[in-house]
């Protein structure tokens, strides 16, 4: 016997079997039409403004509403490749959904294509709320939810119009069909769309073109800085290794002409500096070591580069800042705010506004065309990619993008070090080369210990240092008899201070403890 909700539904089944392959053909038909839809909005978005991707605007939408623990969390489990494992979570989900709405259009229709369209609007809301919207942000959303509803109706009247009495097989076929053009038609569109990138590809190429001027002044890195030991990381991190942490989904792609920099707020004159401005006032190369808040005890996200820039200060120092301010909120062009104190970009620590990478212009994805370094801050105090605003102002009138989130409001690197060498967990037993670096950016490191099992704590070798705001090597000769070995380092500030062993975890303010590491010696 049909139930009476089959027998309502414009699908006709006249067997249970049959009523199943219409289930799964329904939800088919769903992720067809959502596939489709969310093509066209990508290939549209590509056409009309690449920051306007529906799957962009949701991933963005979605990277800010996420509280600290959960970008912890991403950045644990995926560390740099967070995004792309974002962008496949809202696939699966997006693609969940469609399969509902496949199969409540079967039943319950116009409702299936209704929430195909919702999806639409869900991506026109995540677009037109991004600080880049512009007028044509929530269109290809609109669109692909249109195409969504639209082919999702046409599909399931299609079958209905098989009807009762016609050949099952025959509209199950052409179902499939449609369905698979639909498929196969908005995966082209989405790979063209991503291949496409046009605006990224012609700032890349002005980026290519670029020629910065020589430095004024530049930093040695002193003869002893790198010990040359095979898999500890060199004393300079070359660009393609830099770790990058970000919440753009789309990089911001700025053309430097029509770059400005912004500063206003609490300052007795605003002022506004071009690219051009920049490049014509004396720049200087600085070795700062930048690191992430959310590395881990032993992570990977901190890097040294060699930056070409103009000292923030000198700038400041014309904007002419009120005595009641106390910190600089600076902005990316794509929203993203840094709080960093006043002071930190005054004093005599060179903070700089950075137009170059260990010599060459910013990579884009480092925050071409400028971009913020400031010694013995966190990154996401202070390292301000793609920078186009700085508003002078307190820590009690305006908060950043992160300490929005739970994040520390104030950001000092904390003393660390990490053992780097031996890379493997199996190594042969005798004497073995332990090697690693120690930061304390702006402080200095004094010293590296080491200790074997739970042997003495072993003073290590200090490579010299380019200055206290970079990183340090140092490395150590340890005997080790064949079995199982836990090796821990701790560094010593120049402060006096030892790293302390108590853990915790990046949030709110950096992660704590020694790193330890395992080792079988045969
Ligand atoms: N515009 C922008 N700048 C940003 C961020 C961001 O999300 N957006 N992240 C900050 C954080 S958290 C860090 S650790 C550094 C990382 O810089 P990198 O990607 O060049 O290594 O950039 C900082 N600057
Ligand atoms: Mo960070």
């Amino acid at each position: 016997m049909t139930p009476p909700a089959e027998a309502g539904s414009r699908i006709a089944s006249g067997t249970g079997a049959a009523g199943r392959t219409d289930r799964g053909l329904a939800a088919g038909a769903g992720v067809a039409a959502v596939v489709l839809g969310a093509g066209v909005g990508e290939a549209l978005a590509a056409l009309l403004a690449p920051r306007a991707s529906p799957f962009a605007a949701i991933g963005s939408a979605l990277i800010d509403l996420a509280p600290a623990w959960a970008k912890d969390a991403a950045i644990a489990l995926f560390g740099t490749a967070d995004k792309i494992a974002l962008l496949v979570l809202i696939g699966a989900v997006l693609l969940g959904v469609a399969a509902v709405a496949g199969l409540l259009e079967r039943r319950r229709a116009p409702w299936g294509a209704v929430l195909a369209a919702a999806l639409g609007v869900l991506g026109a809301i995540a677009a037109v709320t991004r600080a880049d919207a512009g007028v044509f942000t929530p269109v290809p959303s609109i669109i692909a939810g249109a195409v969504a509803a639209v082919t999702l109706t046409l599909l399931l009247r299609r079958r209905a119009a098989a009807g009762p009495g016609t050949d099952a097989g025959m509209s199950r076929r052409s179902l499939l069909i449609a369905g698979g053009a639909a498929t196969v038609v908005g995966i082209a569109a989405a790979v063209w769309a991503t291949t496409r990138a046009t605006g990224e590809r012609s700032v890349a190429a002005i980026r290519a073109a670029l020629r910065l001027p020589a430095p004024r002044s530049t930093q040695p890195v002193p003869g002893g800085a790198d010990l040359g030991i095979p898999d500890l990381a060199p004393v300079i991190t070359p660009n393609d290794e830099f770790y990058r942490i970000d919440t753009a989904l789309i990089v911001p792609e700025i053309d430097p002409a029509a770059w400005r920099l912004r500063i206003h707020g609490l300052v007795e004159n605003e002022i506004e500096i071009t690219w051009d401005e920049l490049l014509s006032l004396p720049l200087s190369e600085h070795i700062v070591t930048l690191a992430c808040v959310s590395n881990e005890v032993g992570g990977a996200l901190i890097g040294n580069a060699r930056w070409l820039g103009y000292p923030i200060r000198e700038l400041l120092a014309r904007a002419r800042p009120l005595p009641e301010a106390d910190m600089v909120l600076s902005r990316s062009q794509d929203g993203f705010t840094a709080g960093t104190p006043l002071e930190a970009l005054t004093d005599d620590r060179d903070a700089l506004l950075a137009v170059g990478m260990n010599g060459e212009p910013l990579p884009i994805q480092h925050g071409f065309p400028v971009r913020m370094v400031v010694p013995g801050l966190y990154g996401y105090v202070s390292a301000t990619k793609w920078v186009v605003d700085l508003e002078v102002t307190r820590f009690d009138r305006a908060r950043a993008y992160w300490s929005d989130r739970g994040w520390s409001e104030r950001g000092p690197i904390k003393l660390q070090s990490r053992i780097d060498v031996p890379r493997a967990h199996d190594i042969p037993a005798g004497e073995v080369t332990v090697a690693g670096v120690a930061w304390h950016q702006h402080v200095g490191v004094a010293g590296v210990e080491v200790q074997v099992d739970d042997g003495p704590w072993m003073p290590a070798r200090l490579a010299t240092a380019i200055s206290a705001d970079t990183w340090v090597q140092w490395s150590l000769r340890a005997v080790l008899a064949p079995g199982e070995h836990v090796l821990r380092c701790r560094a010593l500030s120049a402060d006096g201070t030892t790293q302390t062993s108590d853990t915790a975890p990046p949030a709110p303010d950096g992660a704590t403890g020694w790193h330890t590491r395992r080792f079988v010696a045969a």
